[in-house]
């Protein structure tokens, strides 16, 4: 096929829709209610624009697993923008995440939970209970591992002598899991996975990209409870993807920094230029709906997703079509000659699960690349490491 699908007709190919307010967990919600009124409503979370915040995961998994009635405000982080005055007001400091509970603000995601549980009770075992204490401190045991092989520039010796110290924490949480027989931290799916989850996610992520390490595939119990993880739609909502987390991760953790291990290029290929279906970042079944949910998300945002795109907006209009017509058609359509950089300009700031879940993302990559590689083989901007500007929420916001 030559000639791209109408706007019109693009949106005609999808019937995607989410109920926001009371269907499965998702990025895009500003009020969740789980099927009860609006005047249940006695908690807002205070989170991100752009869903990455680790912090705030745990408390977003944690609302939607005891299915609190919530409201979102969005705000915007420092890398990404400019902090809102309105959320200064309120946490001078601007760090997120905060929750405003019956009037009063809190901050400090360990805090906010303390002050949830007591409020709506615990998920599974709690906060303080001696079961969960020495699992929180293993959690962060490994996230200082993981910092100090990640955030450092190091010459091989000392960059084998980190990953063995990382391994050897690994080691630990492997034996922790073994306690029970099930997938989760203890007995029952709780607190301690929801504590888990943010870092141990971005680590997967990023010790694959940088370091040749897959977490996920080299450790059994960590695979089994992925697994398991991936089986709540209150997770997948929240999950993110490879290329997401190795790009956001770097002006937010003050850099990240690429080992020599051979298998470090290879992988750092595989999450930038694909194929992004054999990334061991997901593993649950592919939703029959990813291609039309994928097309839904930039049909309605198309204005402002050309409107930043470098590359001019009649050319990447012609080509965006002709890449979304083969994403939903599977046919072939040669987009206009030059458009190479600005589909793969906007293939590579695709942000999961802000804009669209997992697999909806994989699959518009997919048509991205594919669609750009018929006219060349010229990469975008190359994105920025010290700060993620070219996300800046307000160019974004609906007029
Ligand atoms: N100890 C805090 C840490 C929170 C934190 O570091 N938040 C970061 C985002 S992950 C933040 O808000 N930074 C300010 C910004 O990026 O705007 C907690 O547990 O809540």
């Amino acid at each position: 096929m030559s000639t791209p699908l109408s706007w019109s007709e693009l949106a005609d190919r999808t019937d995607f829709h989410l109920d926001p307010v009371n269907g499965p967990t998702n990025a895009q919600s500003c009020l969740r209610l789980f099927g009860q009124s609006e005047d249940d409503v006695k908690v807002t979370l205070f989170r991100d624009n752009h869903a990455w915040c680790p912090y705030c995961q745990k408390i977003w998994l944690w609302l939607e697993e005891k299915q609190i009635p919530y409201r979102i405000e969005k705000v915007t982080m420092f890398c990404y923008g400019e902090k809102e005055r309105w959320y200064k007001q309120i946490v001078p400091s601007g760090m997120l995440p905060a929750l405003e509970l019956k009037g009063q603000v809190i901050t400090e995601s360990d805090d906010i939970l303390i002050a949830l549980e007591k409020e709506f009770g615990p998920l599974g075992k709690g906060m303080q209970d001696p079961a969960v204490m020495p699992l929180r401190q293993l959690e962060r045991l490994l996230f200082r591992a993981w910092c100090t092989w990640l955030c450092y520039p190091s010459r091989p010796r000392q960059d084998q002598r980190n990953r063995e110290q990382f391994v050897s924490v690994v080691k630990k949480v492997e034996a922790a899991l073994s306690q029970t027989p099930g997938p989760y931290f203890l007995e029952e799916f709780g607190t301690a996975d929801a504590i888990f989850t943010p870092y141990v996610e971005r680590m997967n992520a990023s010790l694959y990209y940088y370091k040749g390490y897959s977490l996920r595939e080299e450790n059994p119990r960590f695979s089994d409870w992925f697994d398991a993880m991936e089986s709540r739609p209150t997770y997948r909502g929240t999950q993110s993807d490879f290329h997401t987390h190795a790009h956001d991760l770097p002006p937010q953790m003050g850099g990240c920094y690429k080992n020599n291990d051979p298998q470090t290029p290879i992988n750092m290929s595989r999450v930038d230029n694909g194929p992004w279906s054999e990334l061991p970042d997901v593993t649950y079944p592919e939703p029959e709906t990813s291609r039309a949910e994928a097309l839904h998300r930039v049909v309605k945002h198309h204005e402002n997703i050309i409107k930043v795109n470098p590359t001019k907006d009649e050319l990447i209009d012609e080509a965006l079509r002709c890449a979304l017509t083969h994403l939903i058609t599977g046919e072939v359509c040669t987009p206009p000659s030059g458009s190479d950089l600005g589909l793969r300009y906007l293939r590579d700031r695709i942000s999961v699960p802000r804009d669209m879940s997992i697999y909806a993302a994989k699959r518009l990559k997919e048509s991205l690349e594919a669609t750009a590689a018929l006219v060349g083989n010229r990469q975008g901007t190359p994105i920025p490491v010290r700060h993620r500007r070219d996300q800046d929420p307000t160019n974004f916001a609906k007029a």
